[in-house]
C-alpha cells in the first residue's frame, strides 16, 4: 500500500496553529492506519474553516455489515447532533464544537488488563487497525433516527490488544472534560465528564465499532472527533463521543443518562419498540430528512445478530 507522508510545512503558512496541528495529527493517523493517506499541500489548500477541518481517508473497504438503506445527507449528519458538552440544542454542537482542541489527543487505557496501563497517543492507538466503512442506523432515544456511513474498526480488536483479565466484566468509556473549551460543561445539565459502559460481551460483538470518520473523512468535532463509540443496536446515547479513557472494570458502571434520570434511562438502552420511555412511545421514529414516521425495529433491526446476548433477560426490567 502506498503511503505518502505529509510534507513539513511551517505553521506560519496557515492561520490557525490549532487547526494545523489537528491536520497533521490526522494525516499521520490515516497513513499509520494503513488506509493510504491522502496528504500533502492540496490538503492545506482546501482549508476552509474550522467546521470543515477534515481529512479524506482513502482506500476504505466496505463492510458487509452495512445496512443497504440510503445514508442521511452530510448536511443532516453534521448539523443535527446531540453533544451536551456544547449545549442542548441540536444546532449547538455544530456551532460550538470547534472550540474543542483535538490535538494532541491521547486515550488512557487502564483497569483489569494484563498489559500495563498507558496513555496512548491517538496515532499509536489507531495504527494497528484497518479502517472500513460501516453504514449503520442510529436510533436516538428521542425517537428520531439517521443512517450514517461511519469509518471505523471493531472495538473488540482494540480490546483484545490490551488483554483484559478475567475480572474485566465491563468496558467503561469517558469523554473529555474541558469546560474552557466545552461550554456546555459549564452548566449542570448532566454530571461531567460524560461516561458510558458496555458489558464485555456487548463490547466484543463485531457490530460495536470505534469510529474516527464518516462519509470517507475524519469526524468533525460535533460528531465526537477524534474517536467515538458506535453501538448500532442501542439508543444513540450509548455511542459516547470524544473518548479520552477506556477502562476494564469488574462492576457495572453507571452511565451518564442513568445517573441523570434513572427511571428513564437504564444501563442496557437497547432499542426496543415494546418498552416505552416513561414520557413517550418508542414504537416508531422519524427519520431525519423525512416527514413520515417509520416503525422502530427490535434492536434497531440488528436482532438477528445481537438478540442472543440477552437470552433469558427481562428486557422490561433491564431497559
Ligand atoms: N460525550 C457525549 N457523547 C454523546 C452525547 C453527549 O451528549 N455527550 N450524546 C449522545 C446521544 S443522545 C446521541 S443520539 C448521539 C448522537 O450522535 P450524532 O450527533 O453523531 O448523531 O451521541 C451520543 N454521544
Ligand atoms: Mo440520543
Amino acid at each position: 500500500m502506498l503511503i505518502k507522508q505529509a510534507p513539513d510545512i511551517r505553521s506560519s503558512e496557515i492561520t490557525d496553529e490549532r487547526l494545523y496541528r489537528n491536520r497533521r495529527q490526522f494525516i499521520r493517523a490515516a497513513s499509520g492506519a494503513a488506509v493510504g493517506a491522502v496528504a500533502g499541500a492540496t490538503v492545506l489548500g482546501q482549508y476552509d474553516g474550522a467546521l470543515h477541518a477534515q481529512e479524506p481517508i482513502s482506500d476504505l473497504r466496505k463492510s458487509p455489515l452495512s445496512t443497504d438503506e440510503d445514508p442521511n445527507s452530510y448536511e443532516d449528519i453534521t448539523s443535527y447532533n446531540n453533544f451536551y458538552e456544547f449545549g442542548t440544542d441540536k444546532g449547538d454542537p455544530a456551532r460550538y464544537a470547534d472550540e474543542m482542541t483535538i490535538a494532541p489527543w491521547s486515550v488512557r487505557i487502564e483497569g483489569e488488563m494484563h498489559t500495563p496501563a498507558a496513555d496512548v497517543d491517538i496515532d499509536d492507538l489507531l495504527r494497528p487497525h484497518t479502517l472500513e466503512e460501516r453504514i449503520y442506523r442510529l436510533r436516538c432515544v428521542e425517537a428520531w433516527s439517521m443512517v450514517v456511513p461511519w469509518v471505523g474498526f471493531p472495538l473488540g480488536d482494540l480490546i483484545k490488544r490490551f488483554e483484559p483479565t478475567s475480572k474485566a466484566k465491563f468496558v467503561k468509556f469517558t469523554t473529555l472534560h474541558r469546560p474552557e473549551e466545552m461550554r456546555g460543561q459549564r452548566s449542570r445539565v448532566l454530571q461531567w465528564p460524560y461516561v458510558e459502559a458496555l458489558r464485555m460481551d456487548e463490547a466484543m460483538h463485531p457490530l460495536a465499532i470505534l469510529a474516527v470518520g464518516m462519509y470517507g473523512k475524519t469526524l468533525l468535532n460535533q460528531q465526537g472527533a477524534p474517536l467515538r463509540l458506535v453501538v448500532p443496536w442501542k439508543y444513540g446515547f450509548k455511542s459516547i463521543k470524544s473518548i479520552v479513557k477506556i477502562e476494564f472494570v469488574e462492576d457495572q458502571p453507571r452511565n451518564s443518562w442513568n445517573i441523570s434520570a434513572p427511571n428513564e434511562y437504564g444501563f442496557y438502552s437497547n432499542v426496543n419498540p415494546e418498552v416505552n420511555h416513561p414520557r413517550w412511545s418508542q414504537a416508531s421514529e422519524r427519520r431525519i430528512g423525512s416527514f413520515f414516521r417509520i416503525r422502530t425495529q427490535m434492536f434497531n433491526g440488528y436482532a438477528d445478530q445481537v438478540a442472543s446476548l440477552y437470552d433469558g433477560m427481562d428486557l422490561e426490567r433491564n431497559f
